[in-house]
């Protein structure tokens, strides 16, 4: 197998005004398509080829000589997941048994709030924070670069992307603003639910 950048899940415009066109013009359409050239290009003699995505980013990682084709591999799942994860008028309290969930393991859905924009803000550098399954229980965590939950046996529920790319073209340093916009008006809940129904 070899990548293949997907198109979006909605139109580029359609998470306007809370992430704009451009930004999805840059992160969907180059951002994410130079991890699909450059894995393709590391894929070969990797001992890799044929494995699911998913098995090459849990394969790859922590292996010095695999580590270009781990950075790339574990960005084109990010994103993947990421597109999916946000939707038009998305973002808010999630209700039914996720958010119930969400209530019983953080106390509220405000305490889950300021401890994934916190993640966010904390992470230094480039990165991913996370609304995670683990061990049964939800938590929030943050990796660095293109590191995600599944290389420490975590399933991945949300993640927010917060390499400077993502916001820079819409809420220039203002990483917070742009943490805050992701939760209150791009979450995609349904998308979460099915996450959590298979984690
Ligand atoms: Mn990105």
């Amino acid at each position: 197998m070899s990548f293949t950048l997907p198109d979006l899940p909605y139109a580029h415009d359609a998470l306007a005004p809370h992430m704009s066109q451009e930004t999805l013009e840059f992160h969907h359409d180059k951002h994410h398509n130079a991890y699909v050239v450059n894995g393709n290009k590391l894929f070969e003699g990797s001992g890799l080829e044929g494995q699911p995505l998913e098995e090459v980013v849990r394969q790859s990682y922590g292996k010095p000589a695999l580590a270009g084709l781990f950075n790339n591999a574990a960005q084109h799942w990010n994103h993947i997941a990421f597109w999916q994860m946000m939707a038009p008028n998305g973002g808010g309290e999630p209700s039914g048994d996720l958010g119930q969930k969400i209530s019983s393991d953080f106390g509220s859905y405000g305490n889950f709030r300021e401890a994934f924009i916190q993640a966010g803000m904390t992470q230094f550098g480039s990165g991913w924070c996370w609304l995670v399954l683990a061990g049964g229980k939800l938590a929030v965590t943050k990796t660095p670069n293109g590191e995600n939950p599944l290389v420490h046996g975590q399933t991945p529920l949300l993640g927010c992307d917060v390499w400077e790319h993502s916001y820079y073209i819409d809420f220039r340093n203002r990483r917070p603003d742009y943490l805050a916009s992701f939760l209150d008006h791009l979450v995609n809940w349904e998308d979460v639910v099915q996450r959590l129904a298979q984690g």
